[in-house]
């Protein structure tokens, strides 16, 4: 199932286990993001493609199992280009919507990693990543994730690689910031894509750092790690015995017994 892309943006949010996407199953949310983030820190590790992307199909397959919704999976720097058309089958099989690719270098760090490795990937090799999982997808959408603006690069190589992956074949483009508060960043980039001729190219926003205004022209907006702060913040809460617990009542009415 392709995500339809319309005026009406789509709002994603994070779920990392079936639990988690049982309780974005029932919310207003029109979709799941699974993300290579709270993936990894479910398993107490970072977010530096040490998790194989095997368990992420898996947990696609899990997730997928509970939702009828859209489920958009990070698939990070995809890995070796060798591996990638597998990769797309199986997280096509396993009932993603959509994957997003970003173009860093593998392996890539965690984007809002202050002194993270932030290097960018060739523009010729992303394209061709592009390309092949556009060939090896049936029925899923191919988003490329532009991390100019988190390498500190300008906004004009941003704009650059945008039209590359565009003309490459991508679905949608999501562009990534972690400017502090204000949206000005992505708003910018947002409204000089569209400037492009003949570009109706989908535009993506992961509003971590930064809030959008109500009116944005981005039709999806990822709430990329919402749940799993939730329930760390809980678990903390807990241990210092300040916690509010849910009653296991309602652990067994959630999953259905
Ligand atoms: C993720 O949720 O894993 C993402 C978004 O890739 S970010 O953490 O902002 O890089
Ligand atoms: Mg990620």
């Amino acid at each position: 199932m392709k995500l339809q892309f319309s005026n009406n943006p789509l709002k994603i949010l994070e779920a990392h286990s079936g639990l988690s996407a049982l309780l974005v199953e029932k919310s207003d949310y029109d979709g799941i993001w699974i993300s290579s983030l709270t993936h990894a820190a479910s398993k107490g590790l970072p977010d530096n493609e040490l998790v194989p992307l095997k368990e992420r199909v898996d947990l696609t397959e899990e997730i997928r199992r509970i939702t009828t919704k859209p489920i958009v999976v990070d698939i990070d720097t995809g890995g070796d280009i060798r591996h990638l058309p597998y990769y797309i089958q199986w997280f096509n099989r396993a009932g993603a919507s959509a994957v997003i690719i970003e173009d860093k270098k593998y392996p890539k760090e965690n984007s809002l990693l202050e002194n993270g490795n932030h290097q960018l990937e060739d523009i010729d090799i992303f394209c061709e990543k592009i390309r092949i999982a556009k060939m090896a997808s049936q029925e899923m959408s191919i988003i490329a994730r532009l991390e100019s603006l988190i390498a500190r690069k300008s906004m004009n190589d941003a704009l650059l690689r945008a039209n590359a992956y565009r003309e490459a074949g991508a679905d949608a483009i999501l562009i990534h910031s972690k400017e502090e508060i204000s949206a000005n960043e992505v708003m910018e980039f947002a409204k000089r894509f569209k400037e492009t001729p003949k570009c109706n190219t989908p535009l993506v926003a992961i509003p971590t750092t930064y809030e959008l205004p109500e009116i944005h022209p981005f039709s999806i907006v990822i709430y990329a790690n919402q749940l799993l702060r939730a329930s760390l913040k809980g678990m903390e809460n807990y241990l210092e015995g300040k916690a509010e617990l849910a009653e296991v009542e309602d652990i067994f009415k959630l999953v259905g017994h």
